[in-house]
């Protein structure tokens, strides 16, 4: 059996210099809570992404929730459907009411076009997501939020290092979370971030993540405990130094495949916006069964057949899943788009990893 080749493969720093900065924590003693390592990855990581003020997470999780309480959401909430669950479950940890909106099938992002009918007088924010690090149309979703009042956190998860025009897509809306998983196009093992607008905010985040704690005997807020530990930040300091090259070899993967794949019946992909700096941090392609002779299944099938592990990001839809699928925007009539593009979506492997043999083995499994 040829080696398994999966969707993704974790950036590992090297070990040895991992292990240096691992003899400083030692030394120091130093393990969690803001330590030097944190706050100089906090520092880089501003600096690399282009953004006024940033947290560090223990997840990308966590910072959805936090925003959520920090900007005291309550009622309903505007989301997409076509995202990992993660997205949902913080709005259902708040208290609040996911209200799903269909999406654009240029991005898979929310259509601005069509959260207007779905507000109503509970709505209080917009909860948008970057999916497989393509921008949304924050533009047309600010519009909106605008003439209703509403706050509009994005999932921007899989858009680390993600611009347009030259500027960070991390700074649109009121807040921006990060994922910094194993998963993920940068990672810190786990971990995530927060992006926020100005330093009053990001200390009330900083607050929030350490139990509300703003000095060692007040507390100002309900907090709660998520913050990133020494380690991961040493880890992550690191890794921000080779992110730019595995960026650059997601890129050459997507060339790569595009080439194979183009004039192929019954098979689409996204190629890059104009203008707009991607990350590469997944290939999903899109089956029509009738026109390519297998339906999406059959092709995962066959790819694992083939000791090859592609993924059906983001099926089935969060709408579906029996938390959701009882409220009432969760119906397939409301989402036509959403669900039709779960149902076809197959993600490539793509990782910085690959080489130009396993997409060769990759693309000959889906040619006929
Ligand atoms: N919002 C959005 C839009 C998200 O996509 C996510 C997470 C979040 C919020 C929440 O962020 P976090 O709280 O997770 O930081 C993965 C990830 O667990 C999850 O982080 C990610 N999105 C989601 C899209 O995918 P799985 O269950 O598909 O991962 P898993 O364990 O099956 O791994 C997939 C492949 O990756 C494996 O076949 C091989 C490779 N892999 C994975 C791990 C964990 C490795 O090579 N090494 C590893 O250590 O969820």
């Amino acid at each position: 059996m040829d080696k398994q080749i999966t969707v993704t493969s974790p950036l590992l720093p090297d070990l040895d210099e991992f292990h240096d900065l691992l003899k400083d924590i030692w030394k120091s003693k130093w393990i969690t809570n803001n330590g030097s390592f944190h706050r100089q990855l906090e520092k880089e990581l501003a600096d690399y992404l282009k953004v006024p003020y940033i947290s560090l997470f223990t997840n990308g999780t966590l910072p959805l929730i936090t925003a959520l309480q920090a900007l005291r959401i309550t009622g309903e909430v505007i989301t997409t459907p076509y995202s990992f669950v993660a997205t949902t479950h913080a709005l259902w940890w708040n208290g609040c009411k996911p209200v799903f909106v269909d999406v654009d099938p240029s991005t898979c992002n929310l259509d601005p076009a069509k959260i207007e009918a779905a507000i109503t007088p509970k709505t209080t924010a917009i909860m948008p997501v970057h999916c497989y690090g393509k921008p949304c149309d924050t533009k047309g979703i600010q519009e909106v939020a605008d003439k209703y009042g509403l706050k509009v956190i994005y999932d921007a998860a899989h858009a680390f290092g993600v611009e347009v025009n030259g500027e960070s897509i991390l700074t649109a809306g009121d807040m921006s979370t990060l994922s910094f998983h194993a998963t993920k196009v940068y990672d810190t093992i786990e971990g995530g971030a927060m992006v926020m607008h100005d330093e009053k905010t990001k200390q009330r985040i900083d607050y929030l993540k350490n139990f509300g704690f703003a000095g060692e005997i007040t507390v100002v807020a309900p907090g709660i405990n998520s913050k990133m530990d020494e380690v991961r930040s040493a880890f992550g300091l690191l890794n921000l130094r080779q992110v730019d090259d595995a960026i650059a070899r997601r890129r050459e993967v997507a060339v790569k495949y595009r080439e194979a794949l183009k004039d192929l019946p019954g098979v689409t992909y996204f190629e890059d916006m104009p203008g707009v700096r991607h990350n590469y941090s997944y290939f999903p392609i899109f089956i029509d069964a009738e026109k390519f002779g297998r339906t999406r299944d059959q092709l995962y099938e066959d790819m694992k057949a083939n000791n090859i592990l592609g993924r059906r990001y983001f099926y089935p839809l969060i709408s579906e899943f029996s938390t959701y699928r009882n409220l009432p925007s969760a119906g397939k009539e409301n989402l036509p788009i959403a669900n039709r593009l779960a149902d076809t979506v197959l993600c490539l492997p793509m990782h910085h990893e690959l080489s130009p043999s396993d997409i060769d083995r990759v693309v000959s499994v889906i040619l006929p």
